[in-house]
């Protein structure tokens, strides 16, 4: 049997949120997951099926597609290298090392990293771990929403979750897809600053960030990926793509370390934000989403680019 390394994560009903969104919500915890994300869902799935005697993984990251490629690769007893840009916190770089990985700095934003992952691969030979851009990855992060089907039993009203390349909502989709779910609306949620599904969505077309300007690093890719663009203008589908500010997301973070006394990143905290803004009711009562029939199943996506001092550096610099 295939090893997995991901684990079947809680699915918790949560009071606050029910009691905000005015229809019962419950969170997936992937925030619990062994590498503090959902990434190990699609990264465990496509190294299993892409590293076979390999000398090793190289993976390009915001962070936390670096922490399960780390965590993968070190179960499989392969070396595993990781190329983050220069905006990724220590502590983040610290718990790459922990995991037993090597740590390159490379560039301004997670792009830039990519191109010398890109080139490493190439030149050393190693399998190169995409952090949200493959069918595979598409293919495990779909077990989120099995393990979701087989939990609550019912079919929810929407799923709410948070876009930075789009892998996470392919991957969703996809599980969607599979369980015969194509009308349960997805909402989508970018930061303002890191909104590259968001730009594509109003241009029509995909297009290119000049830059990142959000605090939520881990949601900062430059380009959304084709499928998710495809899938967000799909009309067997519902995705409805918002955004949130960097103080909105900072204030979910902090309000769900409050009532869920969970601790997630700000790439967490802008599907949070959804909720806690009042989001959720102002796209029904404007009818830009249908009335939820059902519960809303919120992915806590997690994240490990947070601690005290990063919360307190945040709440300085964005001044909540
Ligand atoms: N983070 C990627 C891409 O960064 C990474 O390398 O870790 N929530 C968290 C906590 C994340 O870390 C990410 C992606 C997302 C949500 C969004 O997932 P995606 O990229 O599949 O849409 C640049």
């Amino acid at each position: 049997m295939a090893q997995h390394f991901h684990l079947n994560t809680p699915l918790l009903e949560s009071i606050g949120m029910s009691k905000r969104v005015g229809t019962s919500v419950y969170l997936k915890m992937e925030n619990s997951q062994p590498s503090g994300s959902f990434k190990i869902r699609g990264i465990g799935h496509l190294c299993q099926q892409l590293v076979t005697q390999s000398k090793g993984v190289v993976c390009s990251s915001g962070g936390n597609a670096g922490m399960a490629a780390a965590y993968v690769a070190r179960k499989m007893g392969v070396p595993a290298t990781i190329i983050v840009p220069s905006s990724t916190p220590q502590l983040v770089v610290q718990r790459l090392q922990d995991q037993g990985a090597a740590v390159r700095i490379v560039g301004k934003v997670w792009d830039d990293a990519n191109a010398e992952a890109l080139r490493l691969a190439e030149t050393e030979g190693l399998t190169f771990v995409p952090p949200f851009d493959h069918p595979l990855l598409w293919e495990g992060h779909a077990s989120v929403m099995a393990e979701v089907a087989a939990s609550l039993g019912v079919k929810p009203g929407a799923v709410l979750l948070s876009v930075g390349g789009g892998g996470l909502l392919c991957g969703v989709v996809q599980g969607l897809k599979d369980l015969g779910w194509m009308d349960v609306p997805v909402v989508a949620m970018e930061t303002v600053g890191a909104d590259c599904l968001n730009a594509a969505v109003k241009a029509g077309k995909v297009v290119t960030l000049d830059d990142i300007t959000s605090e939520a690093k881990c949601l900062g890719a430059k380009t959304v990926c084709k499928q998710a663009f495809e899938y967000s203008r799909s009309s067997e589908l519902t995705v409805v793509s918002e955004l949130v500010t960097d103080q909105q997301a900072l204030h979910a973070v902090q309000t769900f370390l409050d009532e869920e006394r969970v601790l997630v990143e700000m790439a967490c905290g802008a599907a949070l934000a959804a909720v806690y803004s009042g989001l959720i009711r102002r796209l029904q009562d404007e009818g830009r989403l249908p009335p939820l029939r059902g519960p809303l199943v919120v992915v806590v996506c997690g994240g490990s680019s947070i601690d005290m001092q990063q919360l307190s550096g945040l709440r300085h610099k964005l001044q909540t």
